[in-house]
């Protein structure tokens, strides 16, 4: 070969392989937030990453505040495996108060967040709050959120939850650097079991709800380190799914729930949706240039011994596509001296399905705080 063609080949090398990683970092998925802080970019690409390997970030709600026999600092996931989960889920549900609706001290709940972060653990919130015409529960469906919208009668006392809630994550904070923090706020809301959710609320309403819930706290109160979540309840169809989605400017990451899949008397059909679900939101996330997440799920009181291995695991694993779900997290452990009832999804120390939920941390798909906490960021 001549030494002007030698020279154009590797020109033209140089320059397909140049425009290639820009076209690769072009369809990384990004935030919405242009100041979104440099951590948070970090986490949301961490996130990213995680989904690309086709690994999955084990996460449990309450993980550190209390489990099935104890109460305060501890862990029921670390009991069992000897590691801490790569996520924990914490709920806002009656921020203004000193405990939150689940008994847990908010002032805990931001010690627990500093401590697992400076591990290498991620923080996700949820929000029940309170129905603020009713002044009872998110499970009050009396309707409200026409008025929690701008001119509405509740609409100042929505901006003072707002404002308490933005309070709590800038006070997330280690060595002057914000903690970025997955927010899912109005979760489920395909299902009519909250008051923001299903007919309980119009179309337009709800998608309003959230825009403007974004709006106030990235525009108006200036916070940067929140990515926030889009997490439905149980769906068939991608255009279930997208119902009620307030638009692409406003998500960062597409989670849904499904607890209906995994209950003891659920049709095989009926289990297999998770499999759909994860394809769907997969399928989408890429697309849309997202993440995607199985944002919540479990068996209640772990009624199945092989239930981690035999029914969840190979869901997560089914294809590619499924194994795209950056996280999936199981619901918390309620302490049973002060709940009296078995309301747990991960095995205590000594149930009977700890032996297969180690097997299920132990696969490599599936990631601990320690083993996330290592994993480089390319
Ligand atoms: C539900 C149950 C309730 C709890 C609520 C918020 O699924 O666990 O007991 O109060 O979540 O955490």
């Amino acid at each position: 070969m001549k030494t002007q063609n030698l020279i154009a080949l590797f020109l033209f090398c140089f320059i397909s392989i140049g425009s290639t990683n820009a076209t690769d970092k072009e369809n990384e998925p990004k935030l919405n937030d242009k100041k979104a802080t440099k951590a948070t970019n970090a986490l949301y690409q961490k996130l990213s990453q995680v989904s690309a390997e086709g690994k999955t970030i084990f996460g449990h709600q309450d993980d550190l505040a209390y489990g099935y026999h104890w109460w305060g600092n501890g862990s029921d996931v670390k009991n069992v495996t000897g590691d801490y989960p790569g996520l924990y889920g914490w709920d806002m549900g009656e921020i203004g108060n000193d405990k939150n609706l689940d008994g847990v001290l908010f002032s805990d709940i931001k010690k627990y967040i500093k401590e697992a972060y400076a591990r290498g653990g991620i923080t996700t919130l949820s929000w029940h709050m309170i129905n603020l015409k009713a002044k009872t529960s998110s499970w009050d469906t009396t309707r409200v959120v026409d008025e929690m919208l701008k001119g509405g009668k509740y609409h100042e006392d929505f901006l003072k939850k707002l404002d308490l809630f933005a309070d709590f994550v800038n006070d997330l904070e280690i060595d002057g650097e914000k903690i970025p923090v997955l927010f899912r706020p109005w979760h489920e809301h395909n299902g009519s079991w909250f008051w923001w959710g299903g007919k309980n609320v119009t179309e337009e309403d709800y998608k309003s709800l959230w825009q403007f819930t974004v709006k106030y706290l990235r525009d108006k109160k200036k916070i940067h380190h929140l990515i926030y979540v889009y997490s439905t309840d149980a769906f068939q169809t991608e255009e279930q799914y997208l119902e009620r989605f307030p638009g692409d400017e406003y998500v960062d990451v597409l989670g849904f729930d499904d607890y209906g899949a995994f209950r003891e008397n659920a049709t095989p059909e009926r289990e297999a949706w998770v499999i759909n679900e994860l394809e769907i939101v997969a399928k989408l996330a890429d697309k849309k240039g997202k993440v995607c997440a199985f944002s919540e799920s479990g068996l209640e009181a772990v009624t199945d011994d092989t239930f981690f291995t035999e029914k969840l695991l190979p869901k997560l694993n089914h294809n590619e596509w499924t194994k795209k779900a950056a996280y999936m997290m199981l619901w918390r452990n309620a302490n049973y001296e002060k709940e009296q009832r078995d309301h747990f999804y991960v095995p205590y120390k000594g149930h009977s399905s700890a032996s297969d939920f180690i097997k299920f941390v132990e696969d490599p798909s599936i990631l601990l705080e320690s083993e996330l906490s290592k994993m480089k960021v390319n």
